[in-house]
């Protein structure tokens, strides 16, 4: 056997200021299939992502939560982490740009830049808003198309007419959070020489990346390449350039990659090696999951920055599609935005799992979301097919029989054989990723394996021909076992549940070797179950409602709606909707009591503040400053018994010590209601 092979991969790091949705999730499922489809080959396979958390966006929208940046990043972190962990994506490690790690790593990547004379400084014009006190990207900047005349475009390109241009053609401009015009303000910007590295990208392209790829980014080629802006003014959420007294910062697409590195670094120190262990380690694959829309940023910045540093290049960039949902651009108001969370709130992420790899291949071609044929699929394929075999064959054998297999007669050998004979082939596919290939190949195995099922009808011959039949059945489990070892970099909670039916540890792509004979089962347990088509309906409905939230939100901004605050409403709003189930044990770390209102005053300073002092109790009087004003005079409060929560660490606030809550529903302004107890309510008492 030849020796295991070494091989570090990464995903694109998603945003810290967005949630992870099914188009995301068609790149981290393609390469954790392909990961786990490598360890079970023996290999020794890193998969390494981490959150991308800098950045004027991020920055911007922390800023609207009244939240800091690192809290915004934090909060991120968790919902990133639980979505992925929850469609059962396992990375080695998952990091963060924003560590410390990190920040080293730009520096010496910066050092190298400069050493080599690789950078550049030059004054340049662009647009300040002097109400936000900042510089504005792009995409903070709205206005009148140059070309069609389209109002209300993003200073980059247009929606309508889809060309491009700098946001100083536009006309009638405006920052997109205040609605200001911003005026032209000239600012020193550090430059990477890219045209340095012109020749040698113009040879690494085409062997790092497809040819239809590599194609593309060479024509921007066919002249000098424009040096990289890679400096931002503050106030920006991102590592200081050295040497700028805090006045630069890095922009966020130049420590974005290095995030691959810095987030490997972190699990080799875990492990008591080094970065350079691992990433120049010559005899180390290396590979980047990518979709087609950030391929410039990684066949042509990143390599020129490692070669600027001296380190090692990936092997190859793997570049995919993007997702349609029902065979157009996932829609908002459609509800096919789906995020991930929704999705997992109807809908079992394994059946995702097995409807992505029946459509992704190597290609960049889109793939399609058909929320029809995807009902259809998994339940006449993974569960009608597949699964079947296992459920017939295994209750058979459980329940009218010893539930011991015995040996396959000499028709049954051949069919496995046959089976095993596809090894090969399906490793390959598994290895160029093209899954669907793979996938094509498993399912004629089923058909194969239910079709012998159905001729030779076990559950007639049972009483006539014991022997006979169980041969059938052991044939049978043998090739369900041998579909579930094909299928477990796609299905890995199935096959481990295929893998206890049969009381085997979980499997590696070795043991399709193996024939199970003579074996005693164990007890069926539900493999795969249906899908049902209501439950995806009310997940686009979920996802419509989402939506129909934000279009509210964006009524309710005053001033000309952002698309950043738009979003920043939609998030919160998807959030309250998606809510997260808790443990029994969370919900009772939060103490409730019934309180008792003593004493109540405006506070004149705040809109929304009433200062209460309330008896919970044993004699103890708290302070709670609530922001229940609008809908409340202290008068109307003045000895109201109240769900008051009483273990909310307090709070040092403006106007002093808030040390509980008072519990209300309702959105705000006059829509807001105390929560009341009822009469013979005892102050003091705990709420169960
Ligand atoms: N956050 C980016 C995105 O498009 C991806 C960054 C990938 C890392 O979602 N970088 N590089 N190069
Ligand atoms: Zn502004």
């Amino acid at each position: 056997m030849s020796s295991p092979r070494k091989i570090l991969m990464t995903c694109a790091l998603p945003y810290a200021n967005g949630y992870i949705h099914l188009g995301h999730l068609v790149e981290y499922l393609q390469a954790d299939f392909w990961a786990r489809f490598q360890s079970m080959r023996g290999n020794e396979c890193i998969y390494i992502c981490a959150d991308d958390t800098h950045g004027t966006p991020i920055m911007v929208k922390a800023r609207e939560l009244g939240i800091t940046p690192e809290q915004l990043i934090a909060q991120s972190f968790k919902e990133h982490t639980a979505d992925f962990a929850d469609f059962q994506i396992e990375f080695s490690h998952y990091g963060s740009t924003n560590s410390p790690e990190n920040k080293s790593l730009i520096e010496f990547f910066y050092q190298k830049m400069v050493e080599g004379g690789h950078t550049r400084t030059q004054a340049i014009k662009q647009l300040y808003c002097n109400h936000d006190k900042m510089f504005l990207p792009d995409r903070f900047v709205k206005g009148t198309c140059p070309k069609c005349g389209s109002k209300d475009q993003y200073g980059d390109s247009c929606d309508v007419c889809g060309s491009t241009y700098s946001p100083s053609d536009m006309k009638d401009v405006q920052c997109s959070m205040c609605g200001s015009t911003p005026v032209l303000k000239d600012s020193e910007s550090i430059f990477f020489k890219l045209n340095d590295f012109k020749k040698y990208l113009e040879e690494w392209i085409p062997q790092h990346c497809a040819p239809e790829v590599s194609k593309k980014m060479l024509e921007w080629f066919n002249e000098d390449l424009h040096d990289l802006d890679i400096s931002r003014d503050e106030p920006y959420f991102g590592f200081p350039i050295p040497g700028t007294n805090g006045k630069k910062f890095f922009y966020v697409w130049v420590d974005a990659p290095m995030g691959y590195m810095s987030a490997t670094e972190q699990w080799a120190k875990a492990r008591g090696k080094t970065l350079k262990d691992i990433w120049q380690d010559p005899n180390r694959e290396v590979y980047h999951f990518i979709g087609k829309d950030i391929a410039r940023f990684h066949t042509i910045f990143w390599p020129a920055f490692l070669k600027a540093a001296e380190f090692r290049s990936p092997d190859q960039v793997f570049v995919h599609g993007h997702l349609m949902v029902n065979g157009e651009k996932m829609s908002k108001s459609k509800g096919t935005f789906i995020a991930a969370r929704t999705y997992l709130n109807h809908l079992n992420p394994e059946h995702l799992r097995y409807y992505y790899s029946t459509k992704l291949s190597s290609s960049v071609d889109d793939i399609d979301l058909n929320l029809e044929d995807f009902v259809n699929r998994v339940n006449s394929e993974l569960v009608g097919k597949i699964t079947n075999l296992g459920s017939r064959g295994g209750q058979m054998l459980k329940k009218k029989m010893d539930g011991v297999m015995s040996t396959p007669d000499a028709e049954g050998q051949k069919l496995i054989s046959h089976a095993q004979g596809k090894a090969d082939v399906i490793a390959e596919h598994y290895e160029n990723r093209d899954f669907a290939k793979a996938l094509t190949e498993i399912r004629s195995l089923a058909d194969d394996a239910n079709k012998y099922f159905d001729e030779k009808a076990p559950w007639k011959t049972l009483e006539a021909d014991a022997v006979g039949t169980k041969q059938v059945i052991t044939t049978t489990l043998n090739i369900f076992r041998m579909l579930a070892i094909y299928l477990k970099p796609v299905l890995p909670h199935y096959t481990a549940k295929v893998a206890a039916l049969l009381g085997e540890k979980d499997y590696m792509w070795s043991d399709l070797n193996t024939v199970l004979t003579n074996r005693s089962i164990n007890d069926y347990e539900h493999l795969a179950t249906r899908v049902e088509g209501d439950k995806v309906k009310a997940m686009v409905e979920e996802s419509r409602q989402i939506n129909e939230a934000i279009q509210a939100a964006k009524k309710a901004t005053s001033t000309a709606p952002t698309k950043a605050a738009v979003d920043t409403k939609a998030d919160k709003s998807a959030e309250a909707l998606a809510k997260e189930e808790i443990e029994f044990a969370d919900f009772e770390k939060v103490e409730l009591r019934i309180g008792q209102v003593v004493e109540a005053e405006e506070i004149k300073e705040a809109d929304k503040l009433l200062r209460l002092k309330v008896d919970i109790g044993n004699g103890e009087i708290r302070q709670i400053i609530a922001g229940i004003k609008s809908a409340y005079s202290p008068e109307k409060l003045l000895g109201r018994k109240l769900l008051v929560c009483v273990n909310l660490k307090p709070r040092k606030m403006k106007f002093g010590m808030s040390e509980g809550m008072v519990l209300a529903a309702g959105s705000g302004g006059s829509d807001l209601f105390v929560l009341s107890a009822d009469e013979g309510a005892q102050v003091g008492q705990r709420v169960k």
